[in-house]
């Protein structure tokens, strides 16, 4: 197999381990491979839109390294930090069985790397196929600081799907015209919304349609009559995105890290965190066609970048005339208008696991949450520091707690030193005020408190989330990814969940898996999990500025009977606060 955007590796040297029976995960007969990898934050000279900016890099590469490994592969990655920030790097949709030490997100489950500190992630694959990919999780770093991680099954198990000849890796992403930190920065110090970006990129080049970028644009060669896998990643900070290519139909084939039962579609939704595989033939003539990218925007009256990225879908034997001539400008895709819901739904509906799967019918904890985001009251309206709409600053919610992370210790480690004071256990299963969530709600019910809160979970305990956007402020898709986990997507509607007619229509038979799922806006949508996996786990909106405001909370999974069900020990390098 043939792979596009397949990085160097700096020192990774492999070797293979034949017949592992002492790891008890990995079937008898599988050869995994355990890899090693340099990761060096470091800044970089980035050149986009005709402008230079020294930008935050994994070893020079933007975006960073691709992780090409297969299930059961074993990870080992040293990153160094050589900026001036506190960075943590995150490995997006890994389950980290018993490893939350791996997972990385900041004063979660480790306190940062700081300037000049290393640390070593070290993890396995655990019965994981297809599309993942890592980045940063330490304050705005993720717009420039990610890559993918792609999974392909263990050496001699098929594909559910002919084995395409070729795929590429088509990573989804949003450039600031500055340093996003700085961004970040405002807008933390105004209390509003922060600026939008200036361009949506793809394999970090905005494509034809920016200024400076057009001798850039990524091109993805295909021959007539084969069929490519592409392995589409949303790693945009914080906009969902419709994504089309120009004539062609695409064959989903995996969403996450799972596969899908096969539809086609002509155009799909993608929010930040999720990955999506599509298979694309080449039948079309040959010519030069546009893939295009552009924001699905479900926020009311609030500023988006509304700009288009594109790349070309190139057939080798396209006329030369085509390729180089003025003259034969690509066709751009259909995408649908931005606020048009319709095709996301449909989109999303499609979305079925191959087979029947093993959902928990049964479930131990019925959680309802409200998501969504909310408006702080000033005492001084007027002053530069609340810059939010009416006066006010903007923050955002789970059940009306606003979720604000330690700064002395991880959650995670005070948690396994038994240190005190750093979080409860009292986060609400249900919202503390019902109300009409997507109706017009009252000014009075606007602002939650803040707090450290966290949900216990005995191990093993059947799961059931139910996500409810909320009409405060705006109604919106929230991208919730849940860490540590995959879960199962058994329904979502428009309105107020109704437990006794919405519950009836749950799909227990085949509903897809995976570890990001927006809330329709003005919606809900339920899931379905079983905690399995002992640790402390972040579940948040993966729209970056909405988990900064405090969209977010932590699951507390204790640990189960002996040491296979309970959290492994920290390593000696784990960071220190
Ligand atoms: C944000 O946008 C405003 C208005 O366009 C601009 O004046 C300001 O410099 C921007 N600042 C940052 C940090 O993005
Ligand atoms: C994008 O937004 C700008 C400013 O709000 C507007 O002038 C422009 O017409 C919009 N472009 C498109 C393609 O919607
Ligand atoms: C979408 O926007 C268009 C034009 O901006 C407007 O006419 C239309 O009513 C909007 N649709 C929805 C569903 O909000
Ligand atoms: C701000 O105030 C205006 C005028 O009172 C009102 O119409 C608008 O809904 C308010 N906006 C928010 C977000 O509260
Ligand atoms: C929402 O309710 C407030 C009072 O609670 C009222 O002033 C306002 O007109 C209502 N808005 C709509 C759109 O019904
Ligand atoms: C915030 O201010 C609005 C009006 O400006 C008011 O309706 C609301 O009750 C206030 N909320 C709190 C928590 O004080
Ligand atoms: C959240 O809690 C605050 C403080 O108790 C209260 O003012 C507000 O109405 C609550 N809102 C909701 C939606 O529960
Ligand atoms: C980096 O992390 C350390 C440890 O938590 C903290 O003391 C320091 O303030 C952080 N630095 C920044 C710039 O956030
Ligand atoms: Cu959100």
């Amino acid at each position: 197999m043939e792979t596009y955007n397949l990085t160097v590796k700096p020192w990774c040297s492999c070797l293979l381990i034949g017949l592992l029976a002492m790891n008890a995960f990995l079937s008898f007969f599988a050869i995994a491979e355990i890899q090693y990898h340099e990761f060096v934050v470091q800044t970089t000279p980035v050149k986009r839109l005709c402008r230079t900016h020294n930008t935050i890099t994994v070893n020079g590469q933007f975006p960073g390294p691709s992780l090409e490994v297969r299930n059961g592969d074993s990870l080992v990655i040293r990153v160094v930090n050589r900026v001036q920030y506190n960075v943590t790097l995150h490995w997006h949709g890994i389950r980290q069985l018993r490893n939350p030490w791996a997972d990385g997100p900041s004063y979660v489950t480790q306190c940062p790397i700081q300037p000049g500190g290393t640390y070593t992630y070290r993890f396995t694959i655990i019965n994981q196929e297809g599309t993942l990919w890592w980045h940063a999780h330490s304050e705005w770093l993720r717009a420039t600081v990610y890559g993918a991680l792609n999974i392909r099954p263990k050496l001699g198990s098929p594909y559910p799907f002919s084995l395409p000849k070729r795929e590429y890796t088509l990573l989804l992403g949003e450039w600031f015209d500055r340093n996003p930190m700085d961004v970040l920065k405002l807008a933390l110090f105004t209390g509003a919304a922060p600026n939008v970006s200036d361009a949506y990129t793809i394999n970090g080049q905005p494509g034809d349609l920016y200024r400076c970028s057009s001798q850039e644009t990524v091109i993805f060669p295909i021959d007539s009559g084969e069929t490519v896998l592409f392995r589409i990643v949303n790693s945009a900070l914080n906009q969902e995105l419709y994504f089309s290519i120009a004539n062609h139909q695409m064959t989903v084939v995996g969403v996450d890290a799972a596969y899908t039962k096969p539809f086609t579609t002509r155009v799909i939704m993608i929010g930040p965190g999720q990955t999506t595989n599509v298979l694309i033939t080449g039948d079309q003539p040959p010519a030069r066609y546009y893939i295009a990218a552009r924001a699905y925007q479900t926020a009311m009256n609030a500023a988006f970048d509304n700009t288009t990225t594109t790349a070309i879908l190139e057939y080798k034997s396209a006329p030369c005339s085509s390729k180089n001539g003025q003259s034969s400008r690509p066709i751009l895709p259909q995408l649908p208008a931005y606020n048009n819901t319709a095709p996301s739904t449909a989109f999303t509906a499609g979305l079925k696991s191959p087979a029947q799967v093993n959902v928990p019918t049964a479930i131990d904890e019925n959680l309802f949450f409200t998501v969504g985001l909310g408006l702080n009251n000033c005492t001084r309206p007027n002053s530069n520091r609340c810059q939010g709409p009416n006066g006010t600053r903007f923050t955002a919610s789970i059940n009306n707690v606003s979720f604000v992370l330690p700064r002395t210790n991880s959650l995670m480690q005070a948690y396994y030193q038994g240190v005190p004071g750093i979080f409860t256990t009292d986060f609400p299963p249900v919202p503390p005020i019902r109300f009409d969530y997507t109706g017009n709600v009252s000014r009075g019910l606007w602002q939650p408190v803040p707090g450290t809160k966290l949900y216990k979970l005995k191990y093993g305990s059947r799961v059931q989330i139910v996500f409810q956007d909320t009409n405060i402020v705006t109604t919106e898709d929230h991208p919730i990814h849940l860490h540590g986990y995959q879960f199962y997507v058994i329904g979502s509607g428009f309105g107020n969940f109704n437990p006794s007619t919405d519950t009836a229509r749950f799909n227990f038979i085949d509903p897809p898996q995976r570890n990001t799922i927006g809330t329709p806006p003005g919606g809900w949508v339920a899931i379905r999990f079983v905690a399995d996996n002992p640790g402390i786990w972040l579940l948040h909106c993966h729209i970056d500025s909405h988990l900064r405001w405090g969209l977010a909370m932590s699951f507390l999974v204790e640990n189960g009977v002996g040491e296979s069900q309970s959290v492994i020990p920290p390593p000696a390098d784990l960071p220190q606060c």
